[in-house]
Order: structure tokens, then C-alpha cells, then sequence
């Protein structure tokens, strides 16, 4: 698709039919469309298979919207979910949709805060003025909603969305001890009989199974594509990785998974012919910290503007989200939860105390991507994260790592004082 022909695709009368407010939308849609030929589509010797991943942008509204609400008729759940810790599996087994929800968007900030304090994290209030302005599609389509108990901001807005559409909320543990994981397993246990309830169906250790194979390749996918931006020079733009792991939470996940492998092995072709998203001589970032939800692109555009490369986030739209499986040995239903409950179990987000485990995984993605510094990203009013940071930065200065640590939300307000930190950053890898 050439860039000037590029546009996200206008679905009107379906947005009617969601009872959306088409008029305000579909200024949106075009403002995305643009943003997007800029930062996208003008990228040099960019990969032939980011093809596929562009028309998933140009349908972002329409086709994958459609595929959603063709398996609501099948009588089919379709779950919207904020957090990487509720078990998509489940959702799958019983043959329905997980849609990530989170907010990257400025644009629906001012709905919120008609309701929400303006001085609460960017990416709740985006998603809640996504639903209370009528300008998802996403939202408008699914069946009901899944929160958890992760940070205060997304807890307690889970009691006002569910005026807007039924939201439920599993209970996340803070901590990893042995009662932790009893309560993680029969939260687990209990989402279960939830999608069985609503979807008038009964998941079977089969379907289980069968949904566990399609989430771990997809989660393969990522990992492989991961591992290969660590060539030199990056076969991939920073921004075109975060961009697939932005659509993962959104598209078909077994059409998802074969269109990322067929990526891969164009990009190891690319890695044998040393050829590059950029120069090999580009500063190689690596970013850590809060997920970016689509479309927050604004750290990735700008270091990437600024002549480096991002070669992996440590973050849930990121490696936090695919580095772990499950094990697919397991034949009971019990032994099944078991394993699954033990996976999610890992994921190292700072909601957790203590959780060192993040900062000896920081540093060993570190040296895998072959970074070369790295960015700490921290959405505004993530407290956990914010704190957190402090131990990431003590454990860059003792191994010597170049490090920046930015705090920014989803106006375009801070970008010039940005700019400037990132090229003096990128100056000192330069050396
Ligand atoms: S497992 S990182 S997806 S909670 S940035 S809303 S924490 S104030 S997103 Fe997250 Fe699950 Fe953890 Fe991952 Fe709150 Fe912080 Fe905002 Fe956050």
C-alpha cells in the first residue's frame, strides 16, 4: 500500500449500529490515519511483511470489529480486558474474543475527566473516556468487561465503568508468597466459571489444551521476534516492533502468530544480508517500564527521529506479556489451571512487593537485545512504577549502563522538553 493511498478505513453505518457518536469518530479516524502515514509510512527500507501488519491499522475500526461481532452471534464471548494478568486462555477455550481496552490516546482524556481527577495515570483515563464519549468500537462491542486489583487508579474506576458496561474484577495479589498463589488460582477458577456462565457453555480440558497451543504460539512469535532485533544492525524499526505488540492484544491470534513467523523469516533473511532498519552504527535503546497502548508511539518516534533504534521493551506490551508459557503437558482440567495459574504468577509487574525479580530480568533482556542504554518510561501518576524506577536506575549505575528515566503522559505538551533529554542521552551512548 503506498503511504499516500494509506487510510483507516470509515465504517459508518456499523459505528451507528454500536451506537457510537460517528460524527466526533471519525474526525479520529482520520487524525489516526495521518499520524500514522507520518510515522509509519515513512520509514526507509522498512520490511515487505509490516504489510500486513499496516492493513491491520488500516481496519483497526472496520474488518477485525466485524470478526469480533460475527463470533458474538455464534452466541460467543467477546471480553475486554486491561491488565496482561487476566488468562486469555480461558476466553479462548470456550471459543470466544480477548480484546486488550487500554488507553493510548489523548483524545478521549477530557471525556474522563469530566467524571475521573485529572491527576490519576493517562492510560485509565483514556480508556474510561473511550467508553463514557463513545468512541471505541472496541468497547462498544463487547459483552462485558474484566478489571483487576492491580493499581488504585484502575481499581476504583472499575466501580464507575461498570455504570457504563458490566465490569467485573479478579483480584490480583501484591505479594508471591504460597497464600498468594491460592487466591491467584481460585480468582483463576472463578473467571473460568464466569465465561462458562455468560457463554452458557462448559469449557473442556480439550478446549483448554487447544487454547493454551494458540496463545503460546503466539506468544513464540514475539519471543522469536524478539530475539531477533538483537542483530546488528536491527533488521526492524523499534516503532514496527511495538506497533505488532500493540496489534497482538487485538487481532485473530492464530492468523496473528503466522503472520509474525512469516515476518521473522523475512528478517532472518535481512539479518544474513546485514541489512538494517538503520545504520548499525545507531545508538540501540532498550525501553522499560509502563505498557505504551496503542497509539501511544510518542518515545519510540522520538528516539527513533532522533537517528537510534529501540530493539525491546521491557514492559506488558512487551516482553512482560510473551516471555512466559505454559506448559502444554498437562491432560486434567485441575493440573491445566495449575501450570496456568503458576505463569501469570511470573509476570513481574511493580504492583507486586517486593519485586526484584523485574530488575535481574531488566538487565538480562539488557544484554540479550544488545542494548546499549537504557530509557525507563513511567506513565504520570504510576505510582509503582515511578518508585520502582528508583531501584532500576541503582541497578544501571552499578553495572555501568547508560540511563534515562522519563515521566510523560499523552499530550504533546512535553515533546520539545523530551527531545532534548533523549538526544543528550543518546549523545553519551554515542560517547
Ligand atoms: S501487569 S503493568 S498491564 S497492571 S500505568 S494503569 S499500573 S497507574 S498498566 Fe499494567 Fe497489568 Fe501491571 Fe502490566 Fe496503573 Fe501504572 Fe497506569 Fe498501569
Amino acid at each position: 500500500m503506498s503511504s499516500a493511498a494509506f487510510e483507516v478505513r470509515p465504517y459508518p453505518e456499523m459505528w451507528a449500529e454500536l451506537d457510537m457518536d460517528v460524527g466526533r469518530f471519525d474526525k479520529a479516524r482520520q487524525m489516526l490515519g495521518e499520524v500514522y502515514r507520518k510515522m509509519f509510512l515513512s520509514q526507509k527500507n522498512r520490511p515487505a511483511n509490516m504489510a500486513y501488519f499496516d492493513n491491520m491499522v488500516a481496519e483497526i475500526f472496520g474488518g477485525r470489529i466485524k470478526e469480533m461481532l460475527a463470533v458474538k452471534k455464534k452466541g460467543k464471548p467477546v471480553v475486554g480486558t486491561f491488565c496482561v494478568y487476566i488468562p486469555e486462555e480461558i476466553v479462548v477455550a470456550a471459543g470466544g474474543v480477548c480484546v486488550g481496552l487500554c488507553g493510548g490516546s489523548q483524545g478521549s482524556v477530557p471525556d474522563a475527566e469530566k467524571v475521573l481527577p485529572r491527576n490519576i495515570c493517562p492510560m485509565v483515563k483514556s480508556a474510561y473516556g473511550f467508553k463514557a464519549g463513545r468512541i471505541c468500537p472496541y468497547f462498544q462491542s463487547v459483552d462485558f468487561v474484566y478489571g483487576e486489583t492491580t493499581c488504585d487508579a484502575k481499581k476504583k474506576t472499575w466501580e464507575l465503568l461498570d455504570r457504563l458496561v458490566p465490569t467485573y474484577v479478579m483480584e490480583i495479589p501484591q505479594m508471591k508468597k504460597k497464600r498468594d498463589r491460592t487466591l491467584w488460582l481460585e480468582e483463576v477458577q472463578e473467571f473460568k466459571a464466569k465465561v462458562e456462565e455468560v457463554c452458557k457453555t462448559t469449557i473442556s480440558s480439550e478446549d483448554l489444551a487447544g487454547a493454551i497451543r494458540v496463545i503460546n504460539d503466539k506468544r513464540r512469535a514475539l519471543q522469536r521476534l524478539t530475539r531477533l532485533r538483537a542483530a546488528s544492525p536491527a533488521p526492524i524499526s523499534g516503532k514496527d516492533a511495538l506497533l505488532i505488540e500493540q496489534i497482538a492484544f487485538y487481532d485473530e491470534p492464530v492468523r496473528f502468530a503466522e503472520k509474525v513467523n512469516t515476518l521473522c523469516d523475512e528478517l532472518e533473511q535481512r539479518v544474513a544480508a546485514g541489512i538494517g532498519a538503520t545504520p548499525a552504527d545507531a545508538p540501540r535503546v532498550m525501553v522499560s517500564g509502563t505498557p505504551m497502548a496503542l497509539p501511544n508511539w510518542k518515545v519510540h518516534n522520538l528516539v527513533e527521529s532522533a537517528r537510534a533504534v529501540v530493539v525491546n521493551e521491557e514492559s506488558c506490551i512487551g516482553t512482560r506479556y510473551f516471555k512466559d508459557l505454559i506448559a502444554e503437558d498437562k491432560k486434567t482440567m485441575d493440573d491445566q489451571l495449575a501450570v496456568l495459574t503458576d505463569r501469570y504468577m511470573q509476570i513481574d509487574c511493580s504492583c507486586f512487593t517486593p519485586n526484584d525479580e523485574r530488575i535481574d530480568q531488566i538487565l538480562k533482556e539488557y544484554r540479550e537485545s544488545k542494548a546499549q542504554g537504557i530509557l525507563h518510561y513511567s506513565l504520570q501518576f504510576c505510582h509503582t512504577y515511578n518508585i520502582e524506577e528508583i531501584k532500576v536506575r541503582e541497578a544501571c549505575e552499578k553495572e555501568g549502563i547508560p540511563y534515562l528515566s522519563i515521566e510523560s503522559d499523552y499530550s504533546p505538551e512535553d515533546v520539545g522538553q523530551l527531545q532534548t533529554r533523549i538526544e543528550a542521552f543518546l549523545e553519551q551512548i554515542r560517547g
